[in-house]
């Protein structure tokens, strides 16, 4: 019979750092293979990594490979998953024992990711977007795995919100209703990803990382089992026009209501058609805010370790 360590494999830097209680930032693959085309994923992950690096924590990208999950990547992993893209399985909580007994190559979603950081011992994890509640979820019950994730792995998820392809409102009721906190990162409001407002207000919000990282020990302390979204809004440099966002959006969710797209195709063909129709700004304001988001995600993981942060 074959334990965990035979399916979980640390690299070596990660597996030092985890054992010495130096801090950790766990990265999702999903982003990679699915979230933008090639070759700028791939350098995008790598300049994450480094963001990671330049704030004194150590990067743990995530994914599966040859019926393991590895938690931190070579260049080379990286590279092939940004250019094998949609043909690498997306893989979420349900996907991950498939994936693995099929030895087939897995980019972890959000989801996917807590899960595998939370087995390594990683508690922090920076990415750009969470899964949510679509819109017209009340007929499709289209609800994302990451949001049930979070109320039963305790990781904490430093994000730029949800896009506007979900529905904000319903997204944040269902993360109340699980008892998910989720803190505005110097903000009153739910950011929306490629802007810096939603117009739904949040009741939580901290103003720097040792706050976070207050507010995840108690968590950790009181023995919920749960994880935490930090919503670090885009920085407002890199943030897009809110009506040609929309209307990208709005054009989106028609295209995929007509071919009738369903299932975890859903997330990635909104994805896509939104950056093809705003181009290359949508690109650059995602890039921003991945990165923006990596090191406040190292920023929370340094004061967590009792560490003063870098820069
Ligand atoms: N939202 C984004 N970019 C992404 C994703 C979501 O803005 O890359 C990816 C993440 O990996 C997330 C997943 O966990 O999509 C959610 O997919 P689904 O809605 O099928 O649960
Ligand atoms: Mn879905």
């Amino acid at each position: 019979m074959k334990d965990l360590k035979d399916y979980l494999v640390i690299a070596p830097e990660v597996s030092r750092a985890l054992e010495e209680g130096l801090p950790v930032v766990a990265l999702e693959s999903t982003i990679i293979s699915h979230g933008m085309p090639y070759p700028d994923n791939v350098k995008t992950a790598l300049a994450v990594e480094g963001e990671v690096r330049a704030r004194g924590a150590v990067p743990a990208t995530i994914a599966l490979f040859d019926g393991e999950i590895r938690v931190g990547l070579t260049g080379d992993e990286i590279d092939r998953l940004g250019r094998e893209g949609l043909s690498v399985t997306k893989t979420s909580r349900r996907d991950m024992p498939f994936v693995l007994a099929r030895k087939v190559t897995g980019a972890t979603t959000v989801a996917g990711t807590m899960i595998a950081a939370s087995l390594a011992g990683i508690r922090f994890f920076a990415t750009g977007g969470i899964g949510g509640v679509h819109r017209g979820a009340e007929e499709t019950m289209d609800i994302s795995a990451d949001l049930v994730e979070f109320q039963k792995t305790a990781v904490a998820v430093v994000c730029s919100g949800a896009k506007s392809i979900l529905d904000i409102g319903l997204t944040l009721e269902h993360l109340e209703t699980g008892g998910v906190p989720v803190i505005g990162y110097g903000t009153d409001e739910m950011p929306a990803f490629y802007t810096r407002e939603s117009g739904f207000p949040l009741v939580l919000r901290a103003d720097d990382p040792e706050t976070v990282a207050g507010a995840f020990r108690i968590s950790q302390t009181l023995g919920f089992p749960g994880g935490m979204v930090i919503a670090n809004p885009i920085p407002q440099e890199s943030a897009m026009d809110h009506a040609v966002i929309t209307a990208a959006i709005e054009e989106a969710l028609k295209e995929a209501a007509e071919e009738g797209i369903s299932g975890k195709e859903v997330t990635p063909f909104l994805l896509d058609k939104v950056a093809t129709r705003t181009g290359g700004d949508s690109l650059k304001s995602n890039i921003a805010l991945v990165l923006n988001n990596a090191r406040l995600a190292a920023d929370i993981a340094v004061a967590y370790a009792g560490r003063k942060a870098l820069g």
